[in-house]
């Protein structure tokens, strides 16, 4: 088995697992990112160790003119793309609504609705032209439920339950298939991020439960991406077992 499997924010997290976990399996691979260090790294280390062939693409999801051309631009070979798993994004504070920064707002709808609309357009000539495809859009357990002082990230990852939707019901005739995966908390740069950059906080955030890993994910995504051509899998929310929704958890005394 050899895909194309373009995964966005593949410099860390979920992303890096992913990526990970595609190339162990012997897929071809492009992973985007705004590090391209950490790009380039990822891609000496799985190209050495698995023997696959991967394309670095650096770009800001957010940077509508980047996005569709750096797509535009994408060599002929790497045009079959088969797997789109729309990973990049991010929060940016957790404040109370009235507190709460304009333009840490706007990042988040930026990077998490626009960017993914933009890359997702971008890459869908691709899947038409093969009449086939499967995009996997990460939202979050914030999607399905609103918690406090999550507002804006929420409706970010609202945005994106509801696109995923859109998505899947518009692009059936296409025969496309559009999966939803929804993680709690999941231990990644995500909260040094939030947090900008204060690293005790961040860290308070996985404080008395074991989170879900990077590496999780990866696999659930594996799992959905590898099933016969018939069955697709739509909507997934997953969780440590000491968290049951965003607000309930079952803490260590
Ligand atoms: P990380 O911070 O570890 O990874 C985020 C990735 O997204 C990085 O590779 C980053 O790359 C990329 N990214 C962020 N903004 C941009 C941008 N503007 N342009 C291009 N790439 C960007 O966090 P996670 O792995 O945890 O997050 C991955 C996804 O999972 C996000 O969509 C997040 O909302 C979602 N999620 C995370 C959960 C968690 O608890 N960790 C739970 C539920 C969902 P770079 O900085 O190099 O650009
Ligand atoms: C990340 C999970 O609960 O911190 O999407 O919003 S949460």
């Amino acid at each position: 088995m050899n895909k194309i499997v373009l995964i966005t924010g593949a410099s860390s997290g979920i992303g890096k697992a992913c990526a990970i976990k595609f190339a162990s399996a012997k897929n071809s691979l492009i992973i985007t990112g705004r590090r391209i260090e950490k790009l380039s790294k990822l891609k000496d280390e799985l190209e050495k160790e698995y023997g696959i062939k991967v394309l670095t693409l650096c770009f800001d999801v957010q940077d509508r003119k980047a996005v569709v051309t750096v797509f535009k631009g994408l060599p002929n070979q790497w045009k079959k793309i088969d797997i789109l798993i729309n990973n990049a994004g991010l929060a940016l504070g957790r404040d109370s609504f009235e507190n709460a920064d304009l333009d840490d707002w706007e990042t988040m709808l930026n990077s998490n609705v626009h960017g993914l609309l933009y890359v997702s357009k971008s890459v869908l000539p691709f899947m038409l032209a093969q009449k086939k495809g499967h995009i996997i859009n990460i939202g979050s357990v914030a999607g399905k439920e609103v918690y406090e002082k999550g507002n804006v990230y929420c409706a970010s990852k609202f945005a994106v339950d509801a696109i995923t939707k859109a998505m899947r019901i518009d692009l059936l005739k296409n025969n496309i298939k559009v999966t939803g995966i929804h993680p709690g908390a999941v231990e990644t740069e995500f909260s040094l991020v939030r947090f900008k950059g204060e690293s005790s906080i961040a860290k308070a955030a996985y404080d008395g439960f074991t989170p879900l890993t990077a590496e999780d994910i990866a696999e659930t995504i594996y799992y959905c991406s590898n099933l016969p051509s018939h069955v697709c899998i739509n909507d997934l929310v997953i969780t440590c077992t000491q968290q049951a929704s965003t607000y309930y958890f079952n803490k260590n005394e």
